[in-house]
């Protein structure tokens, strides 16, 4: 679908499996709007009875005595009000499941798109604007279906069937009715357009107001630490009477809508009941058809009145579509091969790299580095130097601008990111764990893993002993992000998780960092005995967690600038050297 087809088009076609629901629906709700005009109507021919009595109309149809012209009004009426409500029930019926269902599905494949996007475009977004969408957006959708298409269709219904029985009636009269309503309606739609503006602001700010509401309270320790509490507040403050400026502009606007349109309809009830009553006083129309008209004017005010909300549903609801559209829209920029590696064995190679974050300096000006299957590779660095990088590299989180990553000699870009991603067990340096227990967080490293294999898991990751003396156990709720842990405790759960991923390759990006040294000297024993048939890359600061690796890179300035052996580093007198000598305190 085109972006610039009109959302409204965009939307049908989105719910072109619905068509059959959206046809029935529609028609329910002209057929209810079709009958609930009908009582006018029957007003109008029991005046006629008493008026006239033998020569009414129905006596005319052949039903002389009044009394049973009343029976037959009575059995008409009765008919029309259960036709009424049957469709009433059912276009309810219809639209809202639609409704539901279009908001579900929308918000699934919404979210299964924002899921294959890659990093990049997530470094472009907020997640308040994003939730946005999939909340905000998504609801707004849901509003008009439920209520705002009936609504548009039930007001062009009347403004056809109104106008209709009128022409029928005194097309003198009618014409005066009906000149208001082109009016209003284009009237409407250029007040909806202006109001439409004042509405995007609004949406923006409660995005803006979304992202800092939730950065905060991610952010809790942070501000305590700061005692920031005051500035926050003003923050907030701040971003909240923005939203309320912009709401305040919003309502001005479409607060006066409804008395001008009220105005409007004023002229032609006024002009109805003057020249209907004229008309019929001279003896053009009969008291029968000038009751009719009386009443069917009122019939067209309330839903003309109605007609600003419904096209201030619309506004909203086409606002939203193309936003949520746009998003589905948008190209995953991270396309996968096809090709699948039967046994990943897990030799790794960079060549020649060359990538830059968007906007930022080259990270790496030709970087080549080759990991041998089954070596255990360390990577050294300053900080901001690019070792987390490398590995977003490896997992195609971001592709390079030139040169190329291979598994197994096969270039990434062509593997499934089924079979890269999942030959790849990765602790990084930012684990996030889930809201759920401790053992569902080691657990989704495979899913349907045995009991032995979890025990096994935590075992390796030292994390036995510190679960034990957790209150529930296995069973502890680790909390949002696994805020009730500690920092090293959060690192062993996820190197537990890793573990039990059981992928040819381990990657540990400063997986050890926030653990004591006798924790960590021992959860290096048993990677030592893991790393056994397994490509491993060790990212780290502290120098003695690499220093067993087979080989250690340095990397420095965009490219690899030592590599060997812990001693044979040493040898080089180099920067390794150099930061061992700082950080042993032999210096
Ligand atoms: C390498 C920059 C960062 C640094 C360089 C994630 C990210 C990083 N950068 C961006 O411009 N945008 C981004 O989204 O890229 O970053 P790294 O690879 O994370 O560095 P590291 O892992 O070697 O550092 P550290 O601190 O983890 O040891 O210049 O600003
Ligand atoms: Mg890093």
């Amino acid at each position: 679908m085109v972006k610039d087809s009109h959302p409204l088009t965009r939307l049908f076609s989105q719910l072109r499996d619905h068509r059959v629901t959206i046809i029935l629906a529609s028609f329910c709700s002209v057929m209810n709007k079709f009958w609930d005009l009908a009582p006018p109507v029957l007003i109008g021919i029991a005046v006629d009875v008493v008026a006239l009595r033998e020569e009414s109309f129905l006596g005319d149809m052949g039903w002389s005595d009044p009394r049973d012209q009343f029976l037959i009004l009575v059995a008409l009426t009765v008919v029309i009000w259960v036709l009424e409500s049957l469709f009433e029930y059912f276009y309810a019926v219809l639209w809202r499941n639609l409704a539901q269902t279009a908001q579900h599905e929308l918000r699934m494949s919404a979210y299964k798109h924002i899921q294959d996007l890659e990093m990049r475009w997530f470094s472009e977004q907020t997640t308040g604007g994003l939730m946005a969408i999939m909340n905000d957006d998504v609801n707004q959708l849901e509003r008009f279906l439920d209520q705002g298409a009936t609504d548009l269709l039930q007001v062009a219904t009347t403004v056809i069937v109104v106008g209709g029985i009128m022409f029928y009636i005194a097309p003198e009269v009618a014409i005066l009715a009906i000149i208001p309503v082109p009016i209003i309606v284009i009237g409407s739609f250029m007040f909806q357009r202006r109001i439409g503006e004042r509405y995007t602001r609004v949406r923006e700010e409660v995005a803006d107001l979304n992202s800092l509401l939730n950065n905060n309270l991610s952010g809790i320790t942070t501000i305590k630490s700061f005692t920031a509490e005051e500035r926050e507040i003003e923050r907030v403050r701040a971003a909240s009477e923005t939203y309320r400026k912009a709401n305040q502009s919003a309502i001005r606007l479409s607060a006066s809508f409804v008395p001008l349109i009220r105005m409007a309809i004023l002229f032609a009830f006024t002009a109805n009941m003057l020249v209907g009553g004229w008309m019929a006083l001279d003896g053009r129309l009969s008291i029968g058809a000038y009751s009719v008209i009386v009443f069917i004017t009122q019939r067209l005010l309330w839903p003309l009145t109605r007609l600003g909300q419904t096209f201030d549903l619309y506004q909203r609801a086409m606002a939203s579509t193309a936003r949520v559209l746009d998003l589905l829209d948008t190209d995953i920029g991270i396309v996968e091969g096809d090709v699948s590696i039967e046994r990943v064995s897990g030799d790794i190679e960079f060549l020649d790299l060359g990538f830059s974050y968007q906007g930022r300096e080259p990270v790496y000006k030709g970087l080549s580095l080759k990991i041998n299957s089954g070596e255990t590779l360390g990577i050294v660095g300053s900080t901001g130097a690019g070792k987390t990088t490398l590995m977003s590299l490896l997992m195609r989180l971001h592709d390079p601008q030139s040169g190329s990553v291979k598994l197994d000699g096969i270039d990434v870009r062509d593997l499934t990111l089924e079979c890269l991603r999942g030959s790849i067990a990765l602790v990084s340096q930012n684990t996030t764990l889930f809201p759920g227990s401790v053992r569902d967080n080691i657990l989704y490293g495979k899913p349907n893993a045995t009991e032995e294999e979890v025990l096994n898991s935590a075992n390796i990751a030292e994390a036995m002993e510190f679960i034990r003396t957790l209150p529930d156990g296995w069973e502890t709720e680790v909390g949002e992000d696994g805020h009730r842990l500690s920092g090293g405790q959060r690192q062993r759960l996820a190197i537990a998780r890793a573990v039990l991923k059981d992928a040819p390759i381990l990657v540990l990006d400063e997986a050890t960092s926030n653990v004591d040294n006798e924790t960590e000297a021992a959860l290096q024993r048993s990677i030592e005995k893991l790393s056994k048939n397994r490509t491993t890359i060790i990212i780290a600061h502290r120098l003695s967690t690499v220093r067993n690796a087979d080989r250690i890179a340095v990397l420095d300035s965009g490219g690899i600038t030592e590599m060997g052996s812990h001693d044979e580093l040493i040898q080089l007198s180099g920067l390794y050297s150099r930061l061992w000598a700082v950080q042993t305190g032999v210096a």
